[in-house]
């Protein structure tokens, strides 16, 4: 099953079950959006697609003509859901580990150290507001000349920190803010703008081997493919059971909460972002993310 968020001009902020190109509506006046979904689980003591399931459908809109840039006058599907927090992993590929390294010292150097190492590289990413749904602007801030999107496989977690489903994440990064000093890390990766999400919540009933999919990237400019690059998830360097354990360890979480598991599309440095960019994120078996870009 798949979960979405959308928005109707004349009934506000609404939660449904994507079915092929339709969208199924499950609203109540109690729930309206994934996250009051995932705390009805977990008060149930049930899955979360057995409680949507159990709601029942008040109307259908296609998925299609609601995959467009957000505006409170008409239809449009939203950032799937609401996350308390975004935590990310980094250098969970080798050629993350290797670019990195040339890029800062031209040497192997601290990201291959965290490669290799035991424990993993863990930071904090976003909150909701600070997270673009589908089709929404994501951003350049506006002291960066090299911020680079970063196509990511993200999961979502719920009760006892257990993944719940799967959805797309856009880790953009001002990699010159990175890269001048690893100290300023935090100010390279969250900012207005700075994480996209979406289109919808692939529950695990959906995704059968998650270290088995297809991750594409294309940047659009001026209607031009610019740069097209793929991997597959198989070539993640740690199990998320791990990146989990490591993430809550002291340190306890929200159902919710999110955690973008890397990059191992390094998109080369001449394809930084530019102002009305369109960056498109494809995974096999969640769908497609697409982000225009401006500058803040
Ligand atoms: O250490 C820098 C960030 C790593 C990252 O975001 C990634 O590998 O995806
Ligand atoms: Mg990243």
């Amino acid at each position: 099953m798949k979960l979405l968020q959308f928005y109707l001009p004349d009934k506000g902020y609404r939660v449904g079950i994507l079915d092929d190109d339709t969208i199924l509506d499950i609203t109540t006046p109690e729930i309206s959006t994934t996250l009051d979904l995932l705390r009805q689980a977990i008060d149930e003591n049930k899955y979360i697609d057995e409680i949507a399931s159990s709601h029942k459908v008040i109307g259908k809109y296609s998925y299609e003509s609601m995959n467009r840039l957000p505006s409170k006058l008409i239809p449009h599907i939203l950032i799937p859901i609401y996350p308390p927090e975004v935590w990310g992993c980094g250098v969970t590929y080798k050629r993350s580990a290797e670019m990195r390294d040339e890029d800062t010292t031209g040497a192997r150097g601290i990201y291959d150290y965290v490669y290799f190492a035991e424990r993993p590289e863990l930071f904090f990413k976003a909150t909701s507001s600070r997270c673009s749904g589908p089709n929404d602007y994501i951003s350049i801030r506006r002291d960066s000349n090299l911020t680079a999107a970063e196509p990511e496989l993200a999961y979502i977690l719920g009760k006892d920190n257990e993944i719940i489903g799967y959805t797309i994440c856009n880790d953009v990064s001002a990699w010159d803010i990175e890269r001048e000093n690893p100290l300023y890390l935090p100010q390279s990766k969250i900012f207005y703008g700075c994480c996209a999400l979406g289109p919808v919540i692939a529950l695990n009933s959906e995704i059968k081997d998650p270290y088995n999919l297809m991750i594409k990237c294309q940047i659009i400019r001026n209607e031009e493919i610019i740069y097209s690059g793929e991997i597959n998830s198989s070539k993640i360097k740690r199990a998320f059971e791990e990146l989990t354990e490591f993430l809550c360890r002291d340190n306890p979480i929200l159902p919710g909460t999110i955690m973008t598991t890397g990059t191992g599309i390094m998109i080369p440095n001449d394809f930084a972002l530019a102002p009305n960019d369109i960056v498109e994120i494809e995974i096999e078996k969640i769908g497609k993310l697409s982000n225009p870009v401006k500058k803040l």
